[in-house]
């Protein structure tokens, strides 16, 4: 028979998510901590795991988000993928190794759960969170069209029934302002910004908001050229790659965009499988391939950070 799928194979509740990371904190007390970001509209807790697998003072810090849209599934298949792989592979493997020995990681899993819980019940295809509007019955907000970068300019919408609302101002909503609030009390040590999305096949990075270039563009195209590289000669898939207003479309109060202009000079957004032949609804026999192309990608730009 087919040998069965692990854990880390499948797509999880929000619900199995919340009691994954209270079993992973019990059982990594040394390494792994939880640390309540903020809350969502609808009061759920906003959890994001330290990783501290080496106690060397003044590491530098990477920060990884996962699930700002609620129907990427993928995307917080991808932070369980990440979490899993460097505790089982600190000291097996060189590359993690080397991240873990110098850098401490945050994951938060579901930065949007309202709208995870969401598609889990009600609509598959939901994108936004759940806050209601005051001057309209439509719902939600889109959290990658609410930080402050270029806010709710060209790309973006101030129509609450469009999948790319704004929101009513920048951070409006509780669960950006909660990641905006964290990494601007943490801007010191985090050097590294990665937000993951999906479907596309994509290594962006910014500007998304305006159509120049990032005072360190030459940098950061390096870093996703050589990644991308990599991803096609070990697993033979193709990754677009560059600045994301010139790569997609232009696209206002984005997360990566935001980090950037706080000064995290690193902040990428991955956009993971696949092209569109599932699109949203990658079946879950391909959430190995997906997560190890990713993990890959991370692997290779968190080691060129730690050489600057
Ligand atoms: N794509 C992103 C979106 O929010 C993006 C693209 C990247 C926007 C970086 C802004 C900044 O539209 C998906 N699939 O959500
Ligand atoms: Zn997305």
């Amino acid at each position: 028979p087919r040998s069965s799928s692990t854990f880390y194979e499948r797509y999880h509740s929000l619900e199995d998510i919340y009691d994954w990371i209270n079993r992973t904190t019990h059982d990594n007390p040394n390494t792994v901590k939880a640390i309540l970001v903020g809350s969502s509209y609808e009061k759920r807790p906003l959890y994001a795991l330290k990783l501290s697998l080496n106690d060397r003072p003044n590491k530098k810090a990477m920060w990884i988000d996962c699930g700002i849209h609620a129907r990427e599934w993928i995307s917080p298949a991808f932070c369980l993928w990440f979490v899993h792989y460097s505790l089982s592979f600190y000291k097996q493997n060189a590359d993690i190794t080397h991240i873990l020995d110098n850098m401490d990681v945050y994951v938060l899993p579901v930065m949007n759960p309202d709208g995870y819980k969401y598609t889990w019940t009600t609509n598959r295809m939901w994108r936004k969170n759940r806050s209601l509007s005051k001057r309209s019955a439509c719902i939600g907000v889109d959290l990658n069209r609410n930080f402050d970068a270029n806010w709710c300019t060209e790309g973006a919408s101030h129509d609450p029934c469009t999948e790319i609302y704004c929101g009513a101002f920048p951070e409006s909503e509780p669960e950006s302002q909660a990641v905006a609030d964290f990494l601007r009390s943490h801007k010191d040590s985090v050097q590294l910004y990665l937000t993951i999305h999906s479907y596309s096949q994509m290594l962006l990075f910014p500007y998304s908001c305006r159509l120049d270039e990032a005072e360190n563009h030459s940098d950061l195209l390096e870093m996703t050229q050589e990644a991308a590289q990599q991803i096609k000669r070990y697993y033979r898939n193709i990754y677009k790659h560059g600045a994301g207003a010139k790569t997609i479309y232009l696209a206002p109060g984005g997360s990566d965009d935001w980090a950037y202009i706080l000064g995290i000079k690193y902040a990428f957004t991955f956009e993971l499988q696949d092209l569109g032949r599932y699109g949203f609804l990658l079946p879950p026999s391909r959430i190995s391939r997906a997560c190890n192309e990713a993990l890959l990608a991370v692997k290779v730009i968190a080691q060129r950070v730690l050489e600057k």
